[in-house]
């Protein structure tokens, strides 16, 4: 490590954690049934009791929310369905009050097709102002305009369909690799990145703490937008070979951090999203020494549990695939990069439904084993909202209940080529990014106390029982668990700093790690039992004398030589190396 750049390990966010709002679903003070920035100010010390250092915001910018405000019209604004800028400056100096820092949502891939860049580009035609902002091409040559198969190339959307829109005015397509209402940006333009640039030191200029960037990786396209693989019975193809992690990712990085964080001597967080990164890519990406970004947050973890029709196509996790998944991840970034640790966000289903147990017997155990696990790894935890509380899928019952676009374009599209509805919503109901949407569970009253009006999208029945008023007041809930690992974090050396290395491996119930700090002379044992079965394990040598740091039971064996782990038993022990 040059002398002049600190560690990842030495950096403040490194025994940060980070918790993310979706203010859509988080807390509505004015009864229109979402969430609001008001809402938000009105649960800060909840999130401080919590003991979250730092909190993310999902977009709330103006938006026409095709995809939940991950569609900017405008960056430097508030939409009114959230409140106003003053009411952000209100939430901002709470949040700072409390000694936590707050990280805006960047969404630069893309704008919104109602972004006055991209109208003006679409109006203007071709050659005029602003053309060049966005990604336009002629149809393929020979086929009829408009007509599929005229894309310029043959790439899919992340939503279904092609990832390219026909506009008659001009003959041409544009780009979007998410919804046609989301037109990619031309970041190869300078004045692209300039204007992304002047917008990112607007919001420094007024005090937040930094950013998290909306799939940053995905910023460079390879030039010609060469066609991609076919998969299947699809009709399109997998660009994403042309633009995860392109040819200049790495330059328009480095430049955004000398045009607006260089020279800037308050602490500030900047976590890039990547689909499709590699370890190897985000050792470069999170190397201090390239100034670039602090951390990435991965996918390989989330994407196990998958067949080869992506991620509707549900398959049972295995647990020896996630212990390699995140210990390649842990020994890959090495000193020099550091991980973002998640298992759940507004896009991932919830945690304790997919990894763990969400049947009464074993929720909240297995919830706090998910929760313990994570926390005891190397890197910066995220919490998503309501993760702390154990919030599980939600029972979907019919295509009437779902409200994310890729969800349903999904439904769509594969009714369209024939599949069956109930295996089309099987797997929605599993994998849908509605499950981590619905409504925060504050208390047992209608709507879990979320809103007085009607939510946007319905509240999980389970909230008469899963929801914070009712774990607040009892210390061996989720949450008080959550807040445990969270001050762990703060006061164990070895959570941030420990070596990590995996235990059994090749065990299919067990996820078992070590930690060990020598500056410290400390070393942490974790043991978790990922399964509704009792689990006798030998451990490792020396540990007759440690103490236990973490338990999800009530009365957790002696440590001896064997140790009898209970169904979703989880624990964390600790001792002196010297
Ligand atoms: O997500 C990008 C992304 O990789 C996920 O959307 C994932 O690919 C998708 O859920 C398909 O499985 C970011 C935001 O987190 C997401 O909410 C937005 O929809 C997307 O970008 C476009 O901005």
């Amino acid at each position: 490590m040059p002398e002049n750049v600190a560690g990842p390990a030495d950096s403040w966010w490194s025994d940060a954690v980070v918790y993310q709002i979706y203010p859509r679903s988080f807390a509505d003070s004015d009864a229109d049934g979402v969430g609001d920035l008001q809402g938000i100010i009105e649960r800060l010390d909840y999130l401080a009791e919590l003991g979250v250092d730092v909190l993310w915001l999902s977009p709330v910018y103006p938006s026409p929310h095709d995809d939940n405000g991950y569609d900017i019209s405008d960056y430097q604004d508030i939409d009114p369905l959230f409140g106003t800028l003053a009411d952000f400056d209100r939430l901002l100096a709470g949040v700072h009050e409390r000694g936590m820092k707050l990280v805006m949502d960047l969404v630069v891939n893309h704008t919104s097709d109602e972004h006055s860049w991209f109208t003006a580009s679409r109006d203007g035609g071709p050659g005029g102002p602003r053309r060049d902002w966005y990604v336009w091409r002629p149809p393929r040559e020979g086929v009829q305009p408009g007509t599929p198969g005229a894309e310029p190339n043959n790439w899919g959307s992340f939503f279904s369909g092609p990832a390219w829109e026909y506009d008659e005015a001009s003959g041409e397509y544009y780009l979007h690799l998410f919804s046609r209402k989301q037109p990619d940006l031309n970041w190869d333009n300078p004045e692209v990145r300039q204007a992304v640039y002047a917008m990112m030191r607007w919001w420094l200029d007024r005090g937040v703490d930094g950013f998290r960037m909306d799939v940053i990786n995905l910023i460079s396209k390879v030039p010609g937008l060469p066609d991609g693989p076919v998969h299947g019975a699809g009709r399109h193809g997998d660009g994403s070979a042309h633009y995860v992690c392109g040819p200049r990712v790495h330059d328009y990085l480095a430049e955004m951090h000398r045009e607006v964080f260089a020279g800037r001597t308050r602490p500030l967080l900047t976590v890039g999203e990547m689909p499709g990164v590699t370890v190897d890519e985000a050792r470069l990406f999170t190397d201090p020494a390239r100034r670039e970004v602090d951390m990435v947050f991965q996918f390989e973890h989330v994407g196990l549990d998958q067949g080869p029709g992506g991620k509707f196509d549900v398959r049972p996790l295995k647990l020896t695939d996630l212990k390699a998944s995140l210990g390649r991840w842990q020994t890959g970034l090495g000193e020099r990069g550091w991980n973002s640790l998640y298992f759940s966000n507004h896009d991932q289903p919830r945690v304790v439904s997919r990894f763990g147990d969400d049947s009464p017997a074993h929720r909240d155990r297995s919830a706090k084993l998910i929760a313990t696990v994570l926390h005891l790894h190397r890197g910066t935890p995220y919490v998503y909202q309501g993760e702390e509380l154990g919030m599980a899928n939600a029972p979907f019952t019919s295509i009437d209940d779902f409200r994310d676009i890729e969800s349903l374009n999904h439904h769509r599209d594969q009714l369209a080529l024939g599949a069956d509805e109930t295996d089309v919503l099987e797997g929605l109901r599993q994998r849908g990014r509605d499950n981590a949407r619905t409504p925060m569970q504050w208390d047992a009253t209608e709507h879990g106390g979320f809103t007085t009006g009607t939510p946007w999208i319905a509240a999980n029945p389970d909230h008469k029982h899963v929801n914070a008023e009712a774990q607040l007041a009892d210390p061996d809930s989720v949450f008080h668990h959550y807040r445990r690992l969270i001050g762990l974090r703060h006061t164990e050396p070895a959570v941030t700093h420990g070596d990590f290395s995996l235990l059994h491996p090749d065990h299919e119930r067990l996820y078992a790690f070590t930690r060990h700090h020598a500056a410290s002379a400390t070393e942490l044992l974790v043991l978790a039992n990922f399964g509704g079965d009792e689990l006798t394990v030998e451990l490792p040598d020396g540990w007759e004398h440690g103490d236990t740091l973490v338990t999800n039971v009530p009365d957790p064996s002696p440590l001896t030589g064997r140790v009898t782990l209970r169904p979703w038993e989880a624990r964390v022990h600790r001792r002196r190396t010297a």
